[in-house]
Parts: structure tokens; C-alpha cells; sequence
């Protein structure tokens, strides 16, 4: 088989490229190791940036995004026993954010490339990716229990941060950067009605605590709790009470979570890494596979969008004219804003996270630069600006 782009890995990077290569009239296929239904059940992000919806919609996945997302004007931050809400419309001249689960994203552009797209082949896992630097890569795929090829003009790598692509960049040309951090988050999923209308971020002496929704009547609540923690180590009645405590302020000393059945609950360690440059010859990396950040920034899926909107782009480009200049600047241009993202990433992590090693000196600081957000404009618009996504050019 031959096609003009390779893509590896069916997750939002992969899925949404195909797709915008699909309106681009460049035709492409999809392998994903996963099966359909793992793939759609995967819980992970929640916030898409206005840029992301926009691509979305672009590509005709916007119906049900549309009827179904909620758009947030804010979030709410809590420390220090009190509770301060960044409004980001006015701070960022307009722009939003809007809650739409990563779960859904993927069921969406699922659907229409099966329906309309070039193929998306699920449980074909890709072994290896040879010939990067010459004219035709060649990806080795197992799928119906045979080995297969697939030939490319272009390769590129969605595959997540346990992926296979990033092996074809040799070691000699590569440069990887990594920050690991000394706690993770306990997720959980309850029917439950969220009783905030907003994300919810408190810093407190216990610990971060994060709460997030997927509907009306579902919540998505996160724990700071110790790495290797066993979640079952966490009854339901464990957790709520936790959240609770984390939550609490002295302006509304009865606020409590509306409690309900808990679906599902989960460990999920915290991680920063980038892989530079994000291309070698004929390879391309995107997403999760060129880029780690933590979730504290809700960026990584929008990241992902960003370097596959950049990436479709230069490929159209190539395809009309012939011309490699966009392509051949991605890397840079891509790295510009994942290093932004990493920084407000760490910069969240860091201020809203309890160090189990951290001085009484550094709460202090943690503190001050929360007071900081809240009571200067210009400290709250640059957080508002980076979490609801900076320009796509910037
Ligand atoms: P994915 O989603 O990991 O998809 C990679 C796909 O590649 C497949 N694959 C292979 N296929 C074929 N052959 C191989 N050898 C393969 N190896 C792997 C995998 O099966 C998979 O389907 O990467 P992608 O597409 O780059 O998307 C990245 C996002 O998933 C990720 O950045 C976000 O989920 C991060 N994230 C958040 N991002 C946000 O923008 N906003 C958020 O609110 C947010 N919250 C989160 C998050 C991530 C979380 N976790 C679990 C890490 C919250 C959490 C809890
Ligand atoms: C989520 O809804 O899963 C979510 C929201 C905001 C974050 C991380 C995760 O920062």
C-alpha cells in the first residue's frame, strides 16, 4: 500500500489531521495500535481551546460540539481559605474556553473519517518506520495477524508518548529535555451534578485539588496524592470528604460537593518532557509524541492540535506548489509554543502543587504569587491569556 502522508497513531493528533488533510484533498492513512472502543473510552482532557473548536469545526466536527460543549468564561482559583475567579473575556479581549471531552473529540472525528475519509485501520500496530531520510519512508505495521507495509511520501508521528516514531530520529541529532514531578493526581469520574459553574483550582495545605466536569450531571474531580499511590487505597467516601477539605474557604465555610456514584478512578503520574527537533527528513513528529506536559495547564491536547493544524497547512502548501519552506521551518515553528506551554504548564503545577519536600519559605512564595494573580490585572491577564491558547502564529 502507498499513500501521500502516513500517519501513525489515532488519537486526537492523528484523527484530526487526517481530517484536515481530507478537506485539503491529500489523501492519507491511519494506523492505530488500539481498537475503536478502547480508543473512545480513554479518559483524558476536558478544555479545548477556542483554536482547537475552530479546527474542529473546520473539518465538520462541530454539530455536536456545538450543541453539547459549554463554553467557560473563567476559572476559579482557591488558596489561602479564599476564592478568586479569572475572568477571561475580559482580560484576554474576548476569548474562552470550552468544556468538550477529549473522549468526545475522538467519538467525533471517528465517525466521520470511517464515514468519509481516507483508511483508518484500528489494532494495526506499527513495528518500526525506516528510510526517514530518504525520498520514500516505509512504515512495518502488523494488522489482521500479518506483517505489512506501508509506503509514504510523508510519515508522521501521532503515536503518543510511548509511540514508535520517535525512534526513527537517530539518537546523534536528537536533544530530549524532561522534568519529572514528586506527586500525581487520583481522577476520578462521578454522577454527580457539579455545584460550580466553573473549573475550580485550589492550592491548600493537603495538597492541589481540581474540579472539572464533563456534563450537567457529570463531575471530573482530581487529588493530588503521593506517586505510587494504589487507588485502592481511596474509598469513594475517602475521596469526597478529601476533595471537601481541599475546597474549603472561610468566606462559605459549608460549601460542599454534591456527592454520587463514582465510574471510574484513576493514578496518573506527572510528566514534562520535550523531543527537539520534531522532524527528521521525511518524519514528523506531533503531539504527545514530540511533547509532554502536565495537565495542570489543560494544554496538551490543544497542543496536539496546534502542531497538526501548523503541519496540514505545510503540507497543503507543499502539495499546491512544490514548496518545503513551511515544512521545513515546523520544528521551529512549533517548538515557539510548546515551549510557552511547558512553562505555564510547570508554572501551574508549581504554584498549585504542595512539594511533600517544600519549605515553609517556598509556601509563602506559592502564596504571594496567587495574591499576586488576584489583585493585578496584568498578573491575571497573563495567566488568562496562556490558558485560553495563545495566537497560532505566536
Ligand atoms: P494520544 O492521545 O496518546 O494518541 C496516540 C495514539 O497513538 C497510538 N499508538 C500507536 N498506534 C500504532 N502503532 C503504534 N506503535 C502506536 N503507539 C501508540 C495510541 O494507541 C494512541 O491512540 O496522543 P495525541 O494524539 O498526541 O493527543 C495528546 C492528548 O491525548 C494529551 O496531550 C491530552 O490528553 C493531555 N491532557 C489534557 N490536554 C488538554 O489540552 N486539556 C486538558 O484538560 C487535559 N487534561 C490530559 C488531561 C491528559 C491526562 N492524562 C491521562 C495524561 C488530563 C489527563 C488526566
Ligand atoms: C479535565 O476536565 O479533565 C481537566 C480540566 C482542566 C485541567 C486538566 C484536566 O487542567
Amino acid at each position: 500500500m502507498h499513500t501521500t502522508v502516513g500517519i501513525i497513531g489515532g488519537g486526537p493528533a492523528g484523527l484530526l489531521l487526517a481530517r484536515l488533510l481530507h478537506v485539503a484533498g491529500i489523501d492519507s492513512v491511519v494506523l492505530e495500535r488500539r481498537d475503536r472502543s478502547y480508543v473512545e473510552h480513554r479518559q483524558r482532557a476536558g478544555i479545548l481551546e477556542q483554536a482547537t473548536v475552530d479546527a474542529l469545526r473546520a473539518v465538520g466536527a462541530g454539530a455536536r460540539l456545538d450543541r453539547e460543549g459549554m463554553p467557560h468564561d473563567g476559572i476559579e482559583l482557591r488558596f489561602g481559605g479564599r476564592a478568586h475567579r479569572i475572568d477571561f473575556p475580559s482580560l484576554t479581549g474576548g476569548r474562552n474556553v470550552t468544556v468538550y471531552a477529549q473522549t468526545e473529540v475522538v467519538k467525533d472525528l471517528i465517525a466521520l473519517q470511517l464515514a468519509e475519509g481516507g483508511p483508518l485501520l484500528f489494532e494495526a500496530e506499527v513495528i518500526s518506520i525506516d528510510g526517514a531520510d530518504t525520498g520514500s519512508p516505509v512504515v512495518r505495521y502488523r494488522h489482521e495477524g500479518r506483517e505489512q507495509i506501508l509506503t509514504c511520501d510523508y510519515v508522521i508521528g501521532c503515536d503518543g508518548f510511548h509511540g514508535v516514531t520517535r525512534n526513527a530520529v537517530p539518537d546523534s541529532v536528537r536533544t530530549t529535555y524532561e522534568r519529572t514531578y514528586p506527586y500525581s493526581w487520583l481522577g476520578i469520574l462521578a454522577e454527580a451534578p457539579p455545584v460550580y459553574e466553573e473549573l475550580i483550582y485550589a492550592h491548600s495545605e493537603r495538597g492541589f485539588a481540581l474540579a472539572s466536569m464533563r456534563s450537567p450531571s457529570v463531575s471530573r474531580l482530581y487529588l493530588q496524592v503521593p506517586n505510587g499511590t494504589d487507588p485502592g487505597d481511596w474509598p469513594d467516601e475517602r475521596i469526597w470528604d478529601e476533595l471537601d477539605a481541599r475546597f474549603a474557604t472561610h468566606i462559605d465555610p459549608g460549601w460542599k460537593l454534591e456527592r454520587g456514584p463514582v465510574t471510574s478512578k484513576a493514578v496518573l503520574p506527572m510528566r514534562s518532557y520535550v523531543t527537539e527537533p520534531m522532524r527528521y527528513g521525511r518524519v514528523f513528529l506531533a503531539g504527545d509524541a514530540a511533547h509532554i506536559v502536565p495537565p495542570t495547564g489543560a494544554k496538551g491536547l490543544n497542543l496536539a492540535a496546534a502542531d497538526v493544524i501548523v503541519l496540514a497547512h505545510a503540507l497543503t502548501r507543499w502539495r499546491e506548489t512544490g514548496s518545503t519552506e513551511l515544512l521545513d521551518a515546523y520544528s521551529d515553528t512549533c517548538l515557539r509554543r510548546v515551549w510557552r506551554a511547558e512553562h505555564f504548564s510547570y508554572f501551574m503545577t508549581t504554584t498549585l502543587h504542595t512539594d511533600p519536600e517544600q519549605s515553609a519559605f517556598e509556601t509563602r512564595l506559592q502564596l504571594s504569587q496567587l495574591e499576586r494573580v488576584a489583585t493585578s490585572k496584568h498578573a491575571a491577564a497573563e495567566l488568562a491569556e496562556n490558558y485560553t491558547g495563545l495566537p497560532l502564529s505566536g
